[in-house]
């Protein structure tokens, strides 16, 4: 039975193509036949005119967007900048996250704003009226982990304090009064990078908004004091310390909460230190006992309305979804699960997010970068979504 209906679809594909094939053969009938070059002075432009870029090809640029040198060129202005952050010398375990940028590009190419329309949030972040540019790469120095911090802290205030483009940008009402100059400022989507490019980032925003909440996807807590044998002041900053340097300096309120906790610990001592750096945690578990939808009634609930940022450990992932990470955690989340709450928190009053940790040496055929440059199209519908579609089947004919 069933090698008959493979044997009926075999002719059924050989019978559609035959058409195709005959009019290969004779270069005729219907389409339009392929003209002979004619003259010498016939170029690509005269002949195939302006062609957009196949996903394969062209320069890399996070989705086809215009590639622009944001922090050197001072008259690029954008609402929301895609900027890489390629530093990976503040890692425990496994290092190659400098890549990342370049790997999250790459697993995009397939993506661009004319195609961005999904049917899980209902638009396209790309005709929301906002600028969307990839401001590039910061060309961080992989030699000293104090001049590597500042080069980002100034990188990113660079863009937070540009003038935005358009005020047409669907936070406008209320990111005025969020920041301490009253004046909308854009938003940057961090491509990692360790994690320990958050600190830097943090000490940005702070001059901007003041302390804010943070939601944290990640299978570690990041809050820890210190590792062994960090003994001198910079040795202190790492990928799985800078939130607890970030409370230290004042940077972060304690209204921040982890999503997707599952490493181990030390013991429940970890636990009340990261209560003290102030977090509450929603463990990689909690997903099964209480779903969804509760998880991310609890992030709401916990930031409220206050000024918050977004960081995206890709280890929160589960490693056969997204393997290409430093330090992977078996038991994780989906990549569904991890989009599907995303798109449950938009409205809140974002100020920034990153994806960070991905690190592509250990990725097999892109899984790693195609999820995380999907989950970056993610952060572009938060950011410019005004309230979270509401759960829903696929159009039927009549909503179309
Ligand atoms: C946006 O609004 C600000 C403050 O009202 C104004 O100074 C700026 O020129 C406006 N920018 C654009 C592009 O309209
Ligand atoms: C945060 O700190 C403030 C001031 O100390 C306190 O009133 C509040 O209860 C704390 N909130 C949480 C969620 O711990
Ligand atoms: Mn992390």
């Amino acid at each position: 039975m069933v090698h008959e209906r493979l044997r009926l679809a075999s002719l059924f594909v050989l019978a559609s193509l035959l058409p195709a094939l005959a009019h290969h053969g004779s270069g005729s009938h219907g389409q339009i036949p392929l003209k002979p070059i004619e003259s010498i002075g016939e170029t690509w432009l005269s002949k195939y005119g302006q062609q957009i870029d196949q996903p394969f090809s062209g320069p890399l640029a996070f989705s086809h967007l215009t590639y622009s040198r944001c922090l050197e060129d001072e008259s690029a202005q954008f609402d929301v900048a895609i900027l890489g952050m390629p530093f990976d010398t503040g890692t425990s375990y496994r290092p190659g996250a400098r890549f990342g940028p370049y790997a999250i590009r790459s697993g995009s190419r397939r993506q661009r704003g004319s195609r961005g329309y999904t049917l899980a949030w209902g638009n396209n972040p790309y005709e929301q009226g906002s600028k969307i540019l990839d401001c590039g790469d910061v060309p961080i120095i992989p030699f000293d982990n104090s001049l590597a911090l500042d080069q980002m802290e100034v990188a990113y205030s660079t863009l937070l304090n540009r003038p935005l483009a358009s005020n047409e940008t669907s936070w406008a009402d209320t990111s005025a009064a969020l920041a301490k100059d009253g004046v909308e400022h854009p938003r940057v989507i961090s491509l990692g990078g360790d994690h320990t490019i958050v600190l830097p980032i943090l000490r940005s925003l702070h001059k901007v908004y003041g302390p804010i909440s943070v939601i944290h996807f990640d299978a570690h807590l990041d809050t820890w004091a210190g590792y062994p044998g960090t003994v001198t002041e910079q040795s202190r900053i790492t990928h799985g310390t800078f939130f607890y340097i970030a409370n230290e300096e004042g940077l972060i309120s304690n209204t921040s909460v982890h999503a997707g906790i599952r490493c181990k610990l030390a013991g429940l001592g970890d636990v009340q230190n990261d209560e003290s750096v102030g977090f509450q945690i929603i463990s990689g578990e909690d997903i099964d006992d209480l779903g969804v939808t509760a998880i991310i009634d609890t992030i709401r609930k916990r930031v409220g309305n206050s000024p918050v940022y977004l960081s995206l450990d890709i280890d929160v992932i589960d490693p056969g979804l997204a393997p290409a990470t430093g330090t992977p955690e078996a038991g994780g989340w989906t990549t569904r699960e991890v989009k599907r709450i995303i798109r449950g928190l938009a409205g809140l009053n974002f100020v920034g997010a990153d994806i960070v940790e991905v690190a592509p040496a250990y990725d097999h055929a892109e899984v790693t970068g195609i999820a995380a440059a999907d989950i970056v199209h993610d952060f572009l519908s938060m950011f410019l979504t005004q309230e979270s579609p509401a759960p829903r089947r696929s159009p039927v004919k009549d909503e179309l």
